[in-house]
């Protein structure tokens, strides 16, 4: 009796000290080259400062959204923060994933005042029955587009997503194993005449997951197959550098990171957005139903959109910041001034009135005209299946890696859910 008694005052003290330990623990879900990792060291002296309060980050990452969502949706992960895309954000929302922000930042001034109100109306657009911009808060955002070898691709053959047909890149081509992100674009192209005729708009396709157009789209990535090498969800932008393909279809921040370095190695790559059309879109930072150090949470995304933080966070990743503060916006003409840059661009929609010729990097911040032919996606809904199950059949792979992740998230959630039962018990 005694011993028994001794063996549930341990664990009631372990599962104590367990909790205690977790509540100042922030447990932090980003994708992979996200984030300028020192700040993950910095962030709890800056909190301390801030709050008195200790907090030990845990940083974890993924390569795909649908990876993450699982994780939380089917696995319950008790994740204080995770930074999914526009259409996941939506999905999250909508699924009751998604706490809302308290904001609450005591004495430190909230940041998040800096967000460009491009960004704050692209969240608006967010289909759900709240306000989105109350549940999160922008990271990075950007475009996808070609990044390109110059040596063997010319402006005007990357600036088409008829790309992905065009013979002369037969097993040259890196395709993004992002099936959301593939899938707009393309649509966009197959699409084109009706979109010039009036007869369809950008926004309607944005939200068009057919069988007609998943047909539309498959017949395409059927064809383009003869020149995809590889199917890519984060090395694309290294191989690359290494002139392993000549052509990829990316994400502007990859294409920027990609191009800095393979500058160094004597490579010259670019980016193009499709003339036909193609998305803009952006990650944000949930604090998602499961998790616990909401109060943590809250002061890293205000600590992210501190303009140092935020241009920090551009430079070791290439993506760029939803912030668009004057600091920003100078560090930004400093990096186009040292690249050598003159020619300017219209970023009003980005930085506001007065930024209608600033000489800014255009893989950044695209000419007003870019952006004008892009729009955001949205969550595909019950034809996320139908999606996916093309997507499988294009690659070819009876389950596709991405299919493989979701599947082991899926059971990884399964196990942690029977074992979380057998504790109960
Ligand atoms: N290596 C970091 C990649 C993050 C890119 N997010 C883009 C998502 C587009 N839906």
């Amino acid at each position: 009796m005694k011993k028994l008694f001794l063996s549930l005052v341990l664990t009631l003290c372990s599962v104590s000290m367990f909790a205690q330990d977790r509540a100042h623990t922030l447990k932090i879900y980003n994708w992979s080259d996200y984030i300028d990792e020192a700040l993950l060291e910095e962030f709890p002296i800056w909190y301390k400062e801030q709050t008195g309060e200790d907090v030990t980050v845990i940083y974890q990452t993924f390569d795909i959204n649908e990876v993450m969502l699982a994780k939380i949706e089917k696995g319950h992960a008790d994740f204080d923060l995770a930074c999914p895309s526009d259409y996941i954000i939506e999905r999250m929302i909508n699924a009751g994933l998604v706490l809302p922000l308290t904001r609450d930042y005591g004495t430190t001034p909230d940041y998040t005042q800096g967000v460009a109100p491009f960004i704050h109306s692209a969240f608006d657009k967010i289909i759900c029955d709240t306000n989105a911009n109350e549940y999160s808060v922008g990271y990075m955002w950007g475009t996808t587009g070609f990044l390109y070898n110059t040596k063997y691709v010319t402006r005007e053959e990357a600036s088409t997503m008829a790309a992905i047909l065009n013979p002369k890149f037969q097993g040259k081509m890196f395709m993004k194993d992002a099936f959301r992100d593939v899938y707009s674009p393309v649509l966009i192209y197959a699409k084109q005449a009706e979109l010039k005729a009036g007869n369809v708009t950008m926004e309607d396709l944005m939200l068009d997951t057919s069988d007609e157009s998943i047909a539309l789209v498959e017949d395409i990535l059927n064809q383009a197959k003869e020149n995809i090498a590889g199917w890519e969800a984060d090395y694309g932008k290294e191989l690359m550098t290494q002139e392993k393909a000549w052509i990829s279809l990316n994400w502007s921040g990859d294409a920027a990171w990609a191009m800095e370095e393979a500058a160094e190695v004597g490579v010259e790559l670019d980016f193009a957005v499709p003339v036909e059309g193609s998305n803009y879109w952006f990650d944000g930072w949930i604090i998602p139903k499961y998790a616990v150090n909401i109060k943590a949470a809250n002061y890293f995304i205000n600590y992210m959109c501190m303009p140092e933080i935020a241009i920090r966070n551009m430079e070791a990743t290439g993506y760029v910041s939803v912030i668009a503060s004057p600091e920003v916006l100078e560090a930004g003409i400093e990096a186009a001034e040292e690249a050598g840059l003159t020619e300017p661009v219209d970023a009003r929609y980005f930085f506001g009135e007065g930024a209608e010729a600033v000489v800014l990097d255009p893989v950044f911040y695209p000419d007003g005209s870019v952006i004008e032919r892009c729009a955001m996606m949205h969550d595909s809904g019950e034809a996320t299946t139908k999606l996916l199950n093309m997507w499988s059949r294009v690659k070819g792979d009876a389950i596709s890696s991405t299919t493989l992740w979701i599947l082991l998230a899926l059971g990884l959630g399964l196990l942690a859910f029977v074992a979380y039962r057998k504790f109960k018990k």
